[in-house]
């Protein structure tokens, strides 16, 4: 095997025996091969579309071949070899499908595949497709370019499952995903031309976190400022962790009245700021840290625990058993709970002790999306116009165990007292408790929901540059970003997108940016590393 695509990959140059986050190399390997297989069904949707023909029944497929293999997401060899099985049969009715157009021709690589389901020749068809083996024929700096491209769509493809099981999807999104996916199933494509497609990517990758943003108001509202217990209340209890606000909601009613305190966990802590989820008064509070705290988190936590989305790590025995997950996640061993139905989820939350005493009253606001942020938009204008608020910095992105990450707590706690800090992210976790007091009649902190809200920011963002009459350049405004897995590669790609500049970006930058890729996006967007805090903060401040 080699992964490179997050940031905890071996020695920062990427996992060759086994991943850093428990991912066998088998289940590489099949992550592999199921990413390959997507890109034949790309080949032939835009054989059809071209011709007139769109096969949309191929988009929901893909998006979740995609997420599949995301960090985090998936442990789970049988599960992958199934998924492969659905991708070879789909294979050869959309090429059946292509045949009967008289498209053939436009065929090539995976998307004439035969799709073998024997693990061993999956093994071995994985050997011959991945990094190590196209580094050797196209070399590092394209490779790069094709991962970068890769972990584009694989986190657009995460934000278009989101919006897709609340009812949305968008031409545009699955179109570009099914481009890109026809660009990387070419051997070797120009540098230049890869340069252009990620940066279409950002393009793509901003209409799918507007679509997102759409499918979580449309269904769940604007999220309010919402005060969060940090802690827990005696009672049974479930504690509901990943993103998934679908899967949250479904809980929410599936439990009402039996007598169960639901708590969120990691990621889904915004959820409390959304009207159609805090109506539930069983809604209690927030249990825990960012993922990588949660071996420790759900082994303290005496009930059932639903993981809904990345990023799951392998589990321990003290809570496999009341451990579930749910959408596209799978580990071994682990239920699965299909189709938003939590019977066993419940089940395992009634034999489970509960909590007997309440916590301390811990407290944190959420909810300060763009709809909350923009409708006092006067008031942050005026702060600034005042001089009573200098600067806005954005600490967000993901949280994670490597080294090098109390940079952000360091940040947060050192920003000057006349600096509001905008959070999102699990990256949060980093910041909660470092920010105090308020400006303007707003808290100085505003967390502005998950990595899965990020175009909040880009919204606010805009909306300031509006009222200021100014480009998003001119802004007092520094991004701070924390990157772990391939949803921030997405994000970074938006903001490129939008032009926006001095980007810093840490812990470290990622292994698969050569320096050939880091020259190209230095010259273009100024994107730089974290350095210490209070250069950081000095250069910030001086360029505000
Ligand atoms: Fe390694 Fe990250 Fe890939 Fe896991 S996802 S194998 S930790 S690079
Ligand atoms: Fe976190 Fe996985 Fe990325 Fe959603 S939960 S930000 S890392």
């Amino acid at each position: 095997m080699f992964c490179y695509q997050c940031e905890q990959t071996a020695h920062g140059t990427g996992c060759v025996d086994r991943g850093t986050c428990g991912k066998t190399a088998e289940v590489a390997a099949l992550q592999d091969v199921l990413l390959r297989r997507a890109m034949g069904l790309s080949v032939c949707a835009l054989a059809l579309a071209r011709a007139g023909h769109p096969l949309v029944a191929l988009d929901a497929f893909v998006e979740n071949a995609l997420f599949t293999t995301v960090t985090n997401v998936n442990f789970d060899a049988d599960s992958l070899e199934s998924l492969i099985g659905e991708a070879n049969r789909l294979l050869a009715e959309s090429r059946d499908a292509v045949g009967r157009a008289g498209l053939r021709n436009a065929l090539f690589g995976p998307a004439l595949a035969e799709g073998s389901t024997d693990r061993q020749a999956l093994l071995v068809e994985a050997a011959e497709i991945g990094i190590d083996a196209r580094r050797q024929n196209a070399g590092v700096d394209v490779v790069g370019l094709q991962e970068l491209l890769t972990y584009g769509i694989k986190g657009m493809a995460a934000y278009a499952h989101h919006a897709r099981i609340l009812g949305r999807h968008s031409a545009q999104v699955n179109s570009f995903i099914h481009e890109a996916l026809e660009a990387l199933a070419k051997p070797v494509v120009a540098m230049d031309q890869l340069l252009a497609l990620n940066l279409r990517c950002g393009e793509a990758s901003l209409a799918v976190l507007a679509l997102l943003d759409e499918a979580n108001t449309g269904a769940m509202g604007n999220p309010e400022p919402t005060s969060v217990l940090m802690g827990h209340k005696p009672g049974k209890a479930i504690l509901v962790s990943g993103h998934d606000l679908r899967d949250l909601a479904s809980l929410l009613e599936q439990t009402a009245g039996r007598g169960i305190n639901v708590y969120t966990h990691g990621e889904m802590l915004p959820a409390h700021g959304y009207p159609e989820l805090k109506k539930h008064s069983h809604l209690v509070g927030h249990f825990g840290g960012a993922w990588q705290d949660q071996q420790r988190d759900f082994a303290a936590f005496p009930g059932a625990i639903l993981m809904t989305t990345n990023c799951l790590m392998p589990p321990r025995e003290a809570y496999s058993g009341r451990l579930f997950t749910s959408g596209v996640v799978a580990s071994p061993d682990i239920l699965h709970a299909p189709d938003h139905k939590f019977d066993a989820v419940i089940a395992a939350a009634l034999a489970a002790p509960g909590f007997q005493e309440a916590s301390p009253d811990r407290r944190h606001t959420v909810g300060f999306g763009h709809h909350a942020v923009t409708s006092v938009a006067g008031d942050v204008v005026a702060a600034v116009k005042s001089g009573a608020l200098k600067h806005f910095l954005l600490i967000g992105g993901c949280d994670a165990a490597t080294a090098g990450r109390s940079y952000y707590s360091d940040l947060a706690a050192a920003a000057p007292k006349d600096w509001a800090v905008l959070t999102l992210g699990c990256g949060k976790f980093r910041v909660i408790d470092r920010v105090e007091g308020n400006i303007g009649g707003l808290p100085r902190l505003l967390d502005m929901g998950q990595c899965n809200d990020a175009y909040s920011a880009i919204k606010v963002a805009g909306a300031l540059a509006e009222a200021f009459g100014v480009g998003l350049n001119e802004l007092p405004l520094s991004l701070v970003l924390s990157w772990y897995e391939q949803k921030a590669v997405t994000v970074l790609l938006a903001l490129l997108h939008l032009g926006v500049r001095n980007i810093r970006i840490g812990p470290k930058l990622p292994a698969f940016v050569t320096p050939a890729i880091l020259k190209v996006l230095v010259d273009n967007f100024n994107v730089m590393a974290i350095g210490t805090v209070e250069g950081d903060l000095a250069a910030m401040g001086a360029a505000a």
